[in-house]
């Protein structure tokens, strides 16, 4: 697209995220619009659409076909993910996408197929957090060399109550895949070995559902991490790094906000969901999709990681049955994803 074009966009879902980046969208994102907005509830899609006047409509993949619609924002249920971003290729149409790219693995791998077979990267996964000022500062002072390349990677993602209605399962492909991401992208390298052990500590979940999961993994080039997901942890909402390289240690720090001295405690407040700790990091993730479309110069979580990241969420669920130390099939990106304007990733 030409630098000065407004990029018109319709956004598959208004639920919790589509409402979400719908809002980003209305408030003002240099160089887009809202232009329309999908779901089966239009009660739900009129009212984010008044907002802004953006056409309304209850099939999808008529919006996605719709002429005034240049790019696709897909924050519907999961399974419609593979689906609808197919759709969006076919018809040529950047699609970010929410996470998972799929509901398994081997859809996500159709994408990446269909992308391939296009010769050119027109979808981007949500994985906010590679926005997010923190882990971008994390990210940056490893590339600043001082420290030397990453050998041990933490991660620590906790919920403060989740809903009952999750079990084991989803808490690895809903939530842990975002940590799956984040730990390819800090060690550039592809995990081969996942351990996964976890905990009942939450009854109400059901007493065989592990709401408190930690995973141990091993990568090809022979960097390890570690990986702790707790989706009851009831204190807030909690994300963070730490990343032990060959010479110095990078952990990302709490965000901004003041401490309080008080009763002969210091304390620092604590977000309470992912939408006020990210909200930062889905804006500025969706200014640079716009900025992206625009540029036609791809950035953030591709289809392969989106596909890549599924296939080690299915050995963490294999780990998960056996009580092993499971292998992750092997990764080998296709050269579309080795080459992004000349950056190893
Ligand atoms: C949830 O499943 C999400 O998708 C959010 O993006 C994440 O931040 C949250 O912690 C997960 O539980």
């Amino acid at each position: 697209m030409e630098k000065s074009e407004q990029v018109s966009v319709g956004v598959v879902g208004t639920g919790g995220m589509g409402g979400l980046h719908a809002g980003i969208l209305q408030t003002g994102v240099a160089n887009a619009r809202l232009a329309a907005v999908a779901d089966l509830d239009t009660e739900r899609a009129e009212k984010v659409a008044e907002k802004s006047g953006a056409e309304v409509f209850t099939d999808a993949e008529e919006m996605i076909r719709a002429e005034n619609v240049d790019a696709v924002l897909v924050a519907s249920p999961d399974p419609t993910h593979a689906p609808l971003v197919k759709e969006c290729l076919r018809l040529e149409k950047p699609v970010l996408c929410e996470k998972p790219l799929a509901d398994s693995a081997e859809a996500a791998l159709e994408v990446v197929e269909a992308e391939v077979e296009l010769g050119k990267k027109l979808v981007q996964v949500g994985f906010m957090r590679r926005y997010d000022p923190q882990h971008v500062a994390a990210k940056e002072a490893i590339a600043a060399d001082s420290v030397g390349a990453p050998v041990v990677f933490k991660g620590w993602h906790r919920n403060a109550d989740l809903d009952p209605g999750i079990d084991s399962e989803w808490v690895v492909v809903n939530a842990m895949i975002h940590d799956i991401d984040s730990a390819r992208w800090f060690v550039e390298d592809e995990i081969e070995e996942v351990y996964v052990r976890g905990k009942n500590t939450a009854p109400k979940l059901g007493e065989d559902v592990w709401d408190v999961q930690l995973v141990q993994f091993s990568t090809v080039g022979g960097r390890m991490g570690s990986i702790e997901v707790n989706v009851v942890a009831h204190y807030g909402y909690e994300v963070g790094v730490e990343i032990v390289c060959e010479r110095g240690i990078v952990r990302t720090a709490l965000p901004a906000g003041a401490v309080v001295r008080q009763d002969l405690t210091a304390s620092k407040k604590i977000t309470e969901g992912w939408y006020d700790r990210f909200l930062t990091a889905y804006t500025t993730e969706v200014k640079e999709w716009i900025e992206s479309v625009i540029t036609g110069t791809p950035t953030g979580s591709d289809a392969w990681d989106g596909y890549a990241s599924l296939v080690v969420a299915d050995a963490c669920l294999a780990s998960l049955r056996s009580g092993t130390p499971e292998k992750v099939t092997k990764l080998e990106p296709p050269k579309l994803y080795r080459e992004i304007a000349g950056v190893a990733k």
